[in-house]
């Protein structure tokens, strides 16, 4: 068992910071408050920083993450819950059941705001319970409450019993059958609308017995200067609202990049072997805003991006462009009826939507190759459907062997087919289709928790400046800038990044929000410092769990590299990734970083983070240079 190396219980006093964890642990149903460091704070921030310290720091190497030796955490910063632009979100962090290493996502929820006014920064849910759970938090109260009558059930009733026991406005975390099932894929849910933990972070509740969380909070949240930050925060949210309507974003939402991947071959289409289709335009952001019943968004939020449109059944069913581009085209599916169906089984379910179409992408392709047993086709709305509830309830053995994910399953059914798993680290790729864009392969193999877009969408870089067909060192340096923006200051000051992206609103007003309610005047370097230190510890946490890794982690699916795999026509056509221009760009990056040619921080890099000693504990699993 790894020593826990820093000691997070001094006193602590200082605005921007409850100073509080709650340590659940559902095998005694014991809990208690531990307090943190002034020094820990300072160092990692909240979210992503405190989930990646603590995890390192508490878990064994090696443990079974479905197993009660992994932890389930629920991780905000400094702004979370904050009435402040977009500050409804929070980080669900743990070991990953897909991928082994370590493994979060960021959804909206009103936990953000409701654990922060119970008095805590972190809940760290430790344990298996007996007997299916709800953990029910109100301030200083917790209660573990039977969950059986929603066991089996989806996550719309879930919720639906939770709001009419205590109202809708307590903060909600739940599952439905995919997290009970140890879908490695299954996500947490919240908000009716929101998703996040793709990382498998909904099975680790299943696998805990832990159907929900529900939190609810009564005291004010400590701030340097309330009345400055209720000002400033207000004001900004007006003026999110009035950008918002000039930029029109909100109108597609995420969605508007569909018609946009499509025209620059980026799109996913038949598992990602095309990258665009004429059929495209059928579920485009314009389709989608014509298709709109009703518009949601998280707490704190005057962009609502969350389209509502009826599916097939005649069901409310949020869309954004990775459902759409994942469970649409790449299935070559264009209608959005039969999306949206998809998509409505996927959340009610549990399952992630950018996992679960990659998988169902995956096995039509594998069925089309020769390689995996069925008739399952492409385009074929009725059968996906089918498939997705074997999935999610692991019926039969195909059921049951997807839900291990594609490259698992790759793994099993032989015949190359891991080539064309599309995974990084054993986490599904998001929806753009990299065949020939060399920066956002890199961002995906390099992304901390396997292929993720969340850390570095540089795609919109690449192409729009033209650089499509370089491998040079401008976009390594780009993939950390966005990583230390994205992956760094947004998911440890916890806070949507959409105003940002979307909306141009400078990030100059995220240490002005921070001196608000912390008191500390940092500058953007002192974050950019604190998100290197945490992909540095990232990268420590794989690096024990993986000891003999190397630099091939990193690389993306070989499928993209394949010669064989080209577009015949349309603006790539006949391009492919290359191996050794490939490994180059990632050597760029390495380099940059301070890693070695494994992609392990060295120790001088570790020293100038102020990691050495987490270095000599990660040393014994595979020596550092
Ligand atoms: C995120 C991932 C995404 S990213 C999408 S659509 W996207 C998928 N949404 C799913 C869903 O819906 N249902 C479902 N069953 N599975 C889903 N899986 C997929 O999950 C999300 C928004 C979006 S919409 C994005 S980009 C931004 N992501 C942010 C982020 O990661 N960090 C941050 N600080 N701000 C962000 N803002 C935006 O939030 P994961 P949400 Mg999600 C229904 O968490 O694990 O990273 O997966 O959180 O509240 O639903 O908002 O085009
Ligand atoms: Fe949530 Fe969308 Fe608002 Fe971000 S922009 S906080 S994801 S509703």
């Amino acid at each position: 068992m790894i020593r826990v190396i820093l000691d997070y219980g001094k006193d602590f006093a200082m605005n921007g910071w409850t100073g509080q964890f709650l340590r659940v642990n559902l095998t005694t149903k014991t809990y208690k408050k531990e307090p943190f460091s002034e020094e820990f704070a300072r160092k990692w921030i909240g979210g992503r920083g405190f989930a990646a310290k603590i995890l390192f720091d508490e878990l064994a190497p090696g443990i079974d993450p479905l197993g009660p030796d992994n932890k389930f955490i629920v991780a905000l910063g400094p702004i979370a819950g904050i009435p402040a632009p977009n500050t409804g979100k929070a980080v669900v962090a743990g070991k990953s059941p897909s991928t082994g290493g370590y493994g979060d996502g960021n959804l909206g929820t009103r936990v953000a705001e409701q654990l922060r006014k119970a008095g805590y920064d972190v809940l760290i849910v430790e344990g298996r319970a007996a007997a299916p759970t709800m953990l029910y938090i109100e301030d200083d109260k917790v209660e573990f409450l039977p969950a059986e009558a929603v066991w089996g059930k989806g996550t719309y009733e879930t919720n639906d019993w939770i709001y009419a026991k205590y109202g809708k406005g307590v903060g909600v975390l739940n599952i439905g059958q995919a997290g009970e099932n140890l879908i490695r894929y299954a996500v947490v849910r919240s908000l009716e609308g929101r998703a996040g933990g793709r990382t498998g972070m909904g099975a680790v509740m299943g696998s805990k017995l832990l159907k929900a969380v529900v939190v609810k909070g009564t005291r004010p949240i400590p701030q340097a200067d309330p009345a400055g930050m209720k000002k400033v925060g207000y004001d900004d949210l007006r003026e999110v609202n009035r950008i918002d309507k000039k930029t029109g974003w909100s109108i597609q939402s995420t969605n508007g990049v569909l018609a946009w991947c499509n025209e620059v071959a980026a799109l996913p289409v038949r598992n990602f072997r095309k990258t665009h289709h004429p059929d495209a335009w059928k579920c485009d952001g314009e389709r989608l805003n014509n298709a709109r019943i009703a518009t949601y968004g998280c707490p704190n939020c005057t962009m609502r991006c969350g389209i509502t449109i009826r599916d097939e059944e005649g069901r409310e069913s949020e869309l954004d462009y990775e459902n759409v581009g994942l469970l649409g085209p790449n299935l070559e599916i264009f209608d959005l009826p039969p999306i949206g169906s998809l998509n409505y089984m996927c959340d009610d379910y549990g399952v992630d939507t950018m996992s679960g179409g990659c998988v169902l992408s995956f096995y039509a392709d594998a069925v089309d190759h020769g390689a995996a047993p069925g008739d399952l086709r492409f385009g074929d709305s009725a059968g996906f459907k089918k498939l997705l509830t074997s999935i999610a309830l692991r019926q039969g053995e195909i059921g049951d062997l997807l839900a291990e994910g594609s490259l698992r399953a790759a793994r099993k059914f032989g015949h190359g087919s891991v080539d064309y798993a599309m995974q990084v680290k054993g986490l599904e790729v998001a929806a753009y289709n990299c065949k020939f864009i060399p920066g956002m392969a890199l961002a995906f193999g390099v992304s901390p928790i396997g292929a993720h877009h969340k850390e570095s969408w540089v795609i919109t870089f690449e192409l729009k400046q033209s650089v499509r067909e370089s491998y040079g060192p401008e976009k390594a340096k780009k993939v950390i800038e966005l990583q230390r923006i994205r992956g760094g200051l947004f998911e440890s000051i916890v806070a949507c990044r959409f105003p940002w992206i979307e909306n141009g609103w400078s990030l100059e007003n995220y240490p002005k929000y921070f001196k608000l309610v912390s008191g500390l005047d940092w500058t953007l370097d002192d974050f950019w410092t604190v998100a290197d230190r945490v992909y540095a510890m990232i990268k420590l946490f794989w690096l024990r769990e993986y000891p003999g890794a190397d630099r091939k982690q990193d690389y993306p699916p070989a499928v993209w590299f394949d010669p064989t795999n080209v577009d015949t026509e349309g603006p790539i056509a006949g391009k492919h990734l290359e191996y050794d221009k490939y490994d180059v760009l990632l050597q760029h990056y390495y380099d940059l970083r301070g890693y070695d040619r494994r992609g392990i921080p060295t120790r001088a890099t570790l020293e100038r983070l102020g990691l050495a000693e987490e270095g000599r504990a990660a040393e014994r699993f595979g020596s550092l240079t």
